[in-house]
């Protein structure tokens, strides 16, 4: 008798234990999205943003430098390679395919705004 109660809350045991690990494993599924969430990271407007980056391409007319750059932790960016506007375009002249910088932008409204070249 005092064997099978001792087997039956073994049981109940088990049975919680395992509810409770696939109740986290179902947290753990929801945190990832929930990281991911663009609300929670979306940096303030006026934030400015350091990367490192190689000159890729350089268009005088459009006031547009291509850069690959590294990774951005402030924007949640990977390495990738993107045009950005200059802010003023002779932070243009000082630069040359080729030459790894490290820069400044700011978001301004969808575009991406270099303000500081080094
Ligand atoms: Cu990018």
């Amino acid at each position: 008798m005092k064997h099978k109660t001792r087997l039956a809350i073994a049981v109940a045991l088990v049975t919680a234990s395992a509810a409770a690990t696939a109740q986290m494993g179902d947290m753990k599924g929801m945190d990832m999205p929930m990281k991911d969430m663009p609300m929670k990271q979306l940096p303030a407007a006026d934030q400015v943003h350091k990367a490192t980056g190689t000159v890729n391409k350089i268009d005088h007319a459009k006031g547009v430098v291509t850069f690959a750059h590294g990774p951005v932790a402030s924007m949640g960016w990977p390495a990738m390679t993107m045009g950005f506007r200059v802010k003023d375009a002779k932070l243009l002249d000082g630069l040359a395919v080729g030459r790894q910088v490290e820069f400044d932008f700011v978001k301004e409204g969808s575009a991406y705004v270099v303000t500081a070249v080094r």
